[in-house]
């Protein structure tokens, strides 16, 4: 039987189990990323593991998200990670050279190879034929120090693209499109697998764009083939030497096929407040629009940049339209500088932003008031932005960049005739903001160099026989953890001080959960189905750690938050009758017995609600290797 792109890559990494459907395997990775948000937590881990070098053939620190320094917490952030990269072999990409996936794309990222990254778009670099995989903090420490990175073997979806995509509908109308089909839970234990003649049709950072966003259907990781195209690409960024061919063998097994003809995709739109939540830009109507951001690691690409130039050069942009443009790296914006289309953006009136992750991750840019507001971003969850009211749409570059010159929503396709947009044989090369790691025999003379706002990692939870407590909280499906721990300006300078992160737990759902949880001292959340959806960012466990929460019951979860919760020693459970969970209300006192020798024995736990004299069984659904790390707490 022939193999998939994936389990070509599976099998060439493959440390420990047999790669069927639904086993635990544990992959040799050769690369990581960590970005700044989560690397603090990440290197904390490293450093306690007492690793001395990095074992991974390549690992990078990105300083992409809290580039805003409006106090001494970021900088003292960053040059703590900077201390440690350059301590124990890992490369230092400096605040302003760009978004992690976009830098790693253009400069590090290897077909064949494996990749884990301490954020959720890490599968961005899928668009390149690498198996690119988002995880926890902890779990990229491992990584780095040699370990192996256990996931369940997923069922492999072949996505067949045919045909070519229409003048002014692009890559961010396909991954929209994935989404409206399969919605935000589509992909759970799935590796998405592009393939077909379509495939010849896209550039690489085209590619990206959809690998990137497959984040949002919470696949395992997305993929396309290695070929032709991709070698243009290296070749361009001056690495022909990291090619490799990687093709699906013709025989190759999928579990699921789905068809898409890119003739027939049109401008699309993700409406507030979900990614899955799409219509045709034509539907939707020329509805009013307050705000325009084009950027993110889904639509920073030099090619994404030169579309928007062309729709901007010559015009201005709406009175009642503010238009900001973040460049996805350094590579990107000096390029757009010299070959003029910086002049047209500026000209046009857009507020050009450091290349970096910024209004998508709330670092500036909030809305107003009610404000709608048009990006080409991959996240569009409620208060996200920093304005909780304000509705966001998740568009094309074509579609914002249209818009803000109109003011009104705006169909691309208006336009006219598509330009020939060439895109480079060389891209400008010069990596002087990537700082390298010292020598083995240099790195006994660095310091570690910490600062007053980071504290420790709070030790994991050891998981007690018993627990009876009350439900701290009752949310619904589809709680991301964006609601668990927020991010956003004011927040984000914090997460290397769990303590004070705590206060902000749950703020956009219930203000006085954080309060009530210390005063409780912890309790047990109930939540719905895909709990824990969107980022990586394993403060959404180790917040309700520090607030004492031993275990959250759902109808199900997103994958890395449920490994994230495993690695604090919270329960992650599920109910075995999801209609359980109608019977439960908050403040319930429940009661669970047996916790360890069930988790030894592979049996179901047992609830008793003892507000409501009622029983449910709940279903702990983890691997072996995580049973043992739980009772090994
Ligand atoms: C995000 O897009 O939500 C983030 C910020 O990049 C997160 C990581 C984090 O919370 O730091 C992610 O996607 O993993
Ligand atoms: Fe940064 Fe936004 Fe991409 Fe997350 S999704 S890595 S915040 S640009």
């Amino acid at each position: 039987m022939g193999l998939t792109i994936s389990e070509k890559i599976i099998k060439a990494h493959l440390v420990s189990g047999e790669p069927a459907k639904g086993a635990e395997i544990g992959l040799k990775i050769d690369q990581t990323l960590t970005q700044d948000a989560t690397g603090t937590m990440a290197y904390l881990q490293l450093e306690a593991m007492g690793v001395g070098r990095v074992k991974t053939e390549l690992s990078v620190a990105y300083i992409d998200h809290n580039t805003l320094q409006s106090g001494f917490e970021n900088a003292d952030d960053h040059r703590f990670i900077g201390s440690v990269a350059k301590k124990r072999g890992i490369r230092f990409s400096r605040p302003g050279n760009g978004i992690c996936h976009q830098v790693h794309l253009e400069r590090f990222g290897i077909p064949g190879k494996t990749l884990i990254g301490s954020d959720s778009h890490t599968p961005t670099c899928g668009g390149l034929g690498m198996l690119a995989i988002g995880a926890g903090g902890r779990d990229v420490a491992v990584a780095m120090s040699g370990g192996a990175y256990y996931i369940t073997m997923p069922k492999i979806v072949n996505i067949n693209l045919s045909g070519r995509l229409s003048p002014w509908v692009s890559a961010k109308d396909v991954i929209l499109e994935v989404l409206r089909i399969l919605t935000v839970k589509g992909g759970v234990g799935k590796i998405i697998e592009y393939g077909g003649d379509g495939v010849k049709t896209l550039s690489v950072p085209e590619r990206a764009t959809i690998t990137n966003m497959g984040a949002e259907l919470g696949a395992t990781t997305s993929i396309f083939p290695s070929d032709d195209i991709t070698h243009e690409f290296l070749k361009a960024q001056g690495r022909e030497a990291d090619f490799a061919e990687i093709q699906p063998d013709a025989d190759a097994v999928y579990d699921e096929v789905i068809e898409i003809k890119l003739n027939d995709i049109v401008p699309l739109a993700a409406m507030p407040h979900m990614p899955d939540n799409v219509k045709p830009v034509s539907e939707i109507g020329k509805i009013g629009i307050n705000q325009v951001c084009i950027g993110s690691c889904t639509n920073s690409s030099l090619f994404d940049m030169m579309k928007a130039a062309y729709i901007l050069k010559g015009k201005k942009v709406a009175d009642n339209v503010d238009l900001s443009i973040a460049p996805g790296s350094k590579q990107v914006l000096s390029m757009l500088a010299e070959n003029g289309a910086l002049a047209d953006m500026i000209n046009a009136g857009a507020r050009i932003l450091e290349s970096a992750c910024g209004p998508c991750i709330g670092m500036g840019q909030s809305p107003n008031s009610g404000g709608v507001s048009l990006r080409t971003f991959n996240r569009n969850f409620e208060g996200r932005s920093g304005t909780k009211d304000a509705r966001i749409y998740l568009v094309s570059p074509e579609t914002a960049a249209w818009s803000a010159v109109n003011g009104v929503f705006s169909d691309p396709r208006e336009i006219g005739e598509f330009p020939k947009i060439i895109l480079p044989d060389l891209f400008d090369i010069n990596d002087n903001m990537v700082i390298m790691p010292v020598s083995e025999t240099e790195a006994e003379n660095i310091e570690v160099l910490y600062g007053p706002n980071i504290k420790e990692v709070p030790p994991a939870n050891k998981i007690q026989d018993t627990i009876k407590d009350k439900v701290i909280l009752k949310v619904g499906d589809d709680i991301t953890t964006d609601h668990i721990m927020p991010a956003g300006a004011k927040i984000l300078p914090y997460r290397s001080n769990i303590p004070y992160l705590s206060k902000f737990c749950f703020e956009v759902c219930d203000p006085s959960f954080a309060e009530r949880a210390l005063q409780n001292g912890g309790g047990v959340i109930l939540g719905g189905a895909n709990y824990g959806q969107g980022s990586s960012r394993e403060h959404a466990a180790l917040v309700p750690l520090y607030l004492g929460i031993k275990a959250v019951i759902t109808k199900s979860f997103a994958r890395m938050h449920k490994a994230n919760l495993i690695n604090s020693g919270i329960l992650p459970l599920t109910f075995e009758n999801t209609d359980d969970y109608d019977r439960i209300s908050q403040g319930d006192e429940l009661e669970l017995k047996n916790i360890r020798d069930s988790i030894h024995n592979r049996d179901n736990i047992y609830i008793y609600n003892l507000s409501k004299n009622e029983e449910y069984t709940l279903i702990l659904d983890i691997s072996d290797i995580q049973r043992n790390q739980l009772l090994s707490i």
